[in-house]
C-alpha cells in the first residue's frame, strides 16, 4: 500500500494505535521505494520526501510515527545510487518493523514480572504493549482479572475486551466514568503511550490522566507500557506535543444538539511523571524521570538536533 492510501487509513482510524501506525508507515515507505520506476536516486528521494510529508500529516500526536519515518529514511541523503537507496529503505523498514514487534513481546515479559497471581488490572483504550503485559501474565498462569474502560468516543475498549477475552483473560468492561469507583479494587493500571516527553510526561488516549489521578489517590501502581521509539527527541528541543482534536461527529450525531453547542473532542491527554510508577520498555523497567537519558541513548545527540 502506498503512502497516500496508508495515510488515509491512519487518518480514518482504520489503522490505529501508535506502534501500528509507525509500522504501517514504514511499510508504505518501502512500497514507495519499490514502486519508483527507475534508478535515479534524486527522483526517488523526492518521492520518498513527499511520502514522508503525507504520512507525518496523517496523525499529529504519536511520536512513534515520526521516529519510525526518520528511522526508515536515515542515511537517505548519502545515497548516490537509486538501487542502493531502494535497498537501504527496504532494509531499514524491515529492521524497524522487526524491532517494534519484538519490543511488544519483551515489554510483555518485563511487565508481567510486576503482576502477581489474581491481580486486578485496569487498562484504557487499546494498546498492544499494555495488552502484551496482561496476556503474558495470563500465560504464566497468574489468573489476571482485567478491567477495560470503554474509551469514548471511539470505544477502543470493545477491541480490548474482545482481544483479552480471546486470550483467555477474565475481563470486565466499564464505562469511563466508573474508573474512580472501581479503582479501589485494582492492584495495577497498565496503559500504552503515543509519546513520552523528555520530562517523563506521557501522552496517551484522552482519559489516561484521569486513571493516573484515581490510581494515585487509591495508591495503585500506574505503569506505562511503551517501546523506546515512543520517546520524543523533539520534546528535547522544547517542542510541545500537539494534542490531536477530532471531528465533533465522533461525539454527537448530526442534529443531536443545537449548532450553538460547541463540541470539543481532544483525543489525547498528558499525564505528569509524578503520577507514573514506571515505564515498562523493551530495554527495562525505568522511572519516568529516565526519559531524557533514554532519548539520548536511543536517538543520539545528532538526531535530536537535525531533522
Ligand atoms: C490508541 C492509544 C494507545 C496508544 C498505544 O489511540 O492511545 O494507548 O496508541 O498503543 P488511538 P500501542 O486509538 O486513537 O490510535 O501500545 O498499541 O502502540
Amino acid at each position: 500500500m502506498n503512502a497516500k492510501e496508508t495515510a488515509e487509513r491512519i487518518r480514518s482510524m482504520e489503522v490505529r494505535g501508535a506502534a501500528e501506525i509507525a509500522r504501517q508507515a514504514a511499510r508504505a515507505l518501502c512500497e514507495e521505494a519499490r514502486g519508483y520506476d527507475g534508478d535515479d536516486a534524486d527522483g526517488m528521494r523526492q518521492r520518498l520526501m513527499a511520502a514522508r510529508e503525507v504520512l507525518l500529516a496523517s496523525r499529529p500526536t504519536a511520536i512513534s510515527l515520526w521516529n519510525g519515518v526518520q528511522f526508515v529514511l536515515k542515511g537517505m541523503n548519502h545515497q548516490k545510487d537509486g538501487e542502493e537507496l531502494r535497498q537501504m529503505v527496504v532494509r531499514n523498514a524491515t529492521v524497524f518493523i522487526k524491532r517494534s514487534e519484538e519490543a511488544v513481546a519483551l515489554i510483555g515479559r518485563n511487565g508481567a514480572n510486576r503482576l502477581k497471581e489474581g491481580d486486578h488490572v485496569m487498562t484504557h483504550c487499546n494498546s498492544q504493549a499494555a495488552l502484551s503485559v496482561i496476556t503474558t501474565a495470563q500465560r504464566q498462569g497468574k489468573n489476571i482479572k482485567a478491567f477495560a474502560t470503554e474509551s469514548r468516543p471511539w470505544r477502543q475498549g470493545i477491541l480490548t475486551a474482545n482481544q483479552l477475552s480471546k486470550a483467555g483473560v477474565d475481563v470486565t468492561l466499564i464505562v469511563d466514568s466508573a474508573v474512580r469507583h472501581v479503582m479501589k479494587d485494582m492492584d495495577a493500571v497498565v496503559v500504552g503511550a503515543d509519546t513520552i516527553a523528555s520530562n517523563g510526561a506521557v501522552i496517551n488516549k484522552i482519559g489516561t490522566s484521569q486513571l493516573a489521578l484515581a490510581a494515585h489517590e487509591a495508591r495503585v501502581p500506574f505503569y506505562v507500557c511503551a517501546e523506546t521509539f515512543k520517546f520524543s527527541p523533539r520534546t528535547m528541543m522544547g517542542e510541545m506535543v500537539e494534542i490531536e482534536e477530532r471531528d465533533s461527529l465522533e461525539v454527537v450525531k448530526p442534529g443531536e444538539v443545537p449548532s450553538s453547542v460547541r463540541v470539543f473532542n481532544p483525543v489525547f491527554d498528558a499525564t505528569p511523571p509524578e503520577y507514573i510508577d514506571s515505564i515498562i520498555t523493551e530495554i527495562g523497567v525505568v522511572p519516568p524521570y529516565a526519559a531524557y537519558e533514554i532519548i539520548v541513548r536511543e536517538f543520539g545527540q545528532e538526531s535530536i538536533f537535525t531533522e
